[in-house]
């Protein structure tokens, strides 16, 4: 059975070991990244703390705060309601294979109208816990525990809202997490980077000329499905929502916003409502982000709250990203394993892919091949870097099948051995991630591929390719017989 909410979710992992409660006051500001961040790295659980505090503000918040809900391989597929994740690769595959349309863009495209997906369309409700108390005129973001993560930081910041907006042209609903620096009680800013739903929205808006106003719309605090389906590449026509359905194997229950013209998931635990405006742009930042870098300020739109509706007795979600690994790598790390399936669709040559947490997503892929025909690494390069989100891919890193790429010491050791540099890298100029720092320009820069295949002669490799040493298998048995008399 699906999770209806945050609560059955924090229930659960609490039954699992998997949920710490803190019932020692801890400063928003600062100490609770410190603590969660020992934690992230430590592998250890996610945290509820009950009594948030803000000594700068003297307030003690009533409302409490959990974190590193997704932060570790058994809470994805906790989150997930499955043993491990292949399990939900495998629900994917099959969706993907009910109908088999030619090509990767077909298949993505068939998604939303695929019959598999219908009995998940999102059910719009009359009533639902997150109206449990409505604000219209007497609201403000001062009594939500929201953290200032580093010390650099340009102020508090909202990490984990599902942001959701309408399309102009379509109506297309889309929800994506961009995080939200608070300005002052009833105004944040809107993070939403230049390639990402919500940034289409509001230049289609523009483009339209119809009005100024974009209505947004934030969740925070969903059951689990719902909030991972805010982090997810999806393609434009597919509603995350629909998504979270199948990944839940259960609609969600939306209901209509008090004061814009959207709907939001009816089991919430708070909804912001208000709009970004195209004539308020600020600046935005610095924020210490998944990196490990600080990204620097820049301007982006303001979010004007109109409302606030939430549960008598609500939970604020948060998450904290930095140097890696923390929470948002495991997130990623779900993003990969579903999104295997739907990549070998495309490109069946390819048999596994891996984003170490080193590579931050886009920094580093390593995708291991089948390969049949000279060249082929060079193909699978060029065809990664046309694939919506993989296309921020900045260092691509081809081997053979045979190469393990969720080991990377192996990876670096067979890649290592196996280039020839002038001949095996591949530059590609295109665009990149926001939060590129090192490239010549902001969202403009290059990328690498590294050709890490055996070279065949056909590929003009004519010298021998040595074999790997491995031990005579016959010999490995006489030894294992001897291993336990010697004790060594
Ligand atoms: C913790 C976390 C924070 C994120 N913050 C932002 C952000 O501030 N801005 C942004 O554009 N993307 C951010 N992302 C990535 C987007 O959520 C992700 O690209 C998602 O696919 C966007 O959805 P969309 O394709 O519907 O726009 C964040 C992801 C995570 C896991
Ligand atoms: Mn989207």
């Amino acid at each position: 059975m699906a999770y209806k909410d945050l609560r059955e979710f924090i229930a659960r992992l609490e039954r699992e070991g998997e949920l710490k409660r803190i019932s020692t006051p801890v400063d928003v500001d600062l100490e609770i990244t410190e603590l969660t961040d020992r934690v992230s790295k430590a592998a250890g659980p996610a945290l509820l703390f009950e009594k948030p505090r803000s000594a700068k503000e003297s307030v003690e918040y009533a409302i409490p705060l959990v974190i590193n809900l997704l932060g570790s391989k058994k809470r994805m597929a906790l989150a997930l309601e499955v043993d491990s994740l292949e399990q939900v690769a495998r629900r994917m595959e099959e969706l993907l294979d009910m109908k088999a349309p030619e090509g990767f863009f077909e298949k993505v495209k068939l998604l939303p109208k695929l019959a598999a997906l219908s009995s998940f369309v999102p059910k719009v409700v009359k009533n639902g816990p997150v109206k449990e108390v409505i604000e219209r005129d007497n609201f403000s973001l001062a009594r939500l525990p929201i953290m200032k993560c580093w010390p650099q930081d340009g102020g508090r910041f909202i990490t984990f809202p599902l942001v959701i907006t309408r399309s102009p042209r379509t109506g297309q609903r889309n929800v994506g997490v961009y995080r939200m620096q608070v300005y002052d009680e009833r105004t944040t800013g809107m993070h939403w980077q230049i390639h990402k739903g919500g940034a289409e929205h509001f230049r289609q808006l523009e483009r339209r000329g119809q009005g100024r106003r974009l209505d947004v719309a934030v969740a925070i605090g969903c059951d689990p499905a719902t909030m991972f389906s805010g982090v997810l590449p999806l393609p434009e026509d597919l509603d995350e929502f629909l998504f979270a359905g199948f990944l839940r194997q259960d609609p969600v229950e939306l209901i209509k916003c008090e004061t814009v013209d959207l709907d939001v998931p009816a089991q919430a635990e708070i909804v912001l409502e208000g709009y970004a405006d195209l004539d308020d742009l600020r600046p935005e930042g610095p924020f210490g982000d998944h990196t490990g870098y600080y990204s620097l300020e820049d301007k982006f739109p303001a979010f004007h709250l109109t409302g606030i509706t939430h549960r008598k007795d609500p939970i604020y979600v948060s998450t904290v990203v930095g140097r890696p690994p923390m929470e948002d790598y495991w997130m990623g790390y779900g993003v990969e394993r579903l999104f295997l399936p739907l990549l070998k669709k495309q490109l069946p040559e390819v048999v596994d892919m891996h984003m170490p947490a080193e590579g931050v997503f886009h920094n580093l892929l390593i995708v291991a091949i089948r390969k049949s025909y000279p060249g082929h690494a060079r193909k699978v390069m060029n065809a990664i870097w046309g694939l919506p989100g993989a296309m921020f891919t900045k260092c691509l890193v081809v081997v053979d099948e045979d190469v393990n790429v969720h080991d990377t010491r192996e990876v670096a050791w067979k890649a290592l051995n196996h280039i020839d540099p002038e001949r095996d890298i591949q530059f590609m100029l295109g665009p990149v991630d926001q939060l590129e720092h090192a490239s010549r320009l902001p969202n403009f820069g290059s990328k690498m591929g590294i050709d890490a295949t055996r070279k065949w002669p056909s590929e003009g490799f004519t010298r021998p390719w040595p074999d790997e040493i491995v031990m005579d298998p016959e010999v490995k048995k006489r030894v294992d017989a001897l291993w336990a008399q010697l004790r060594l």
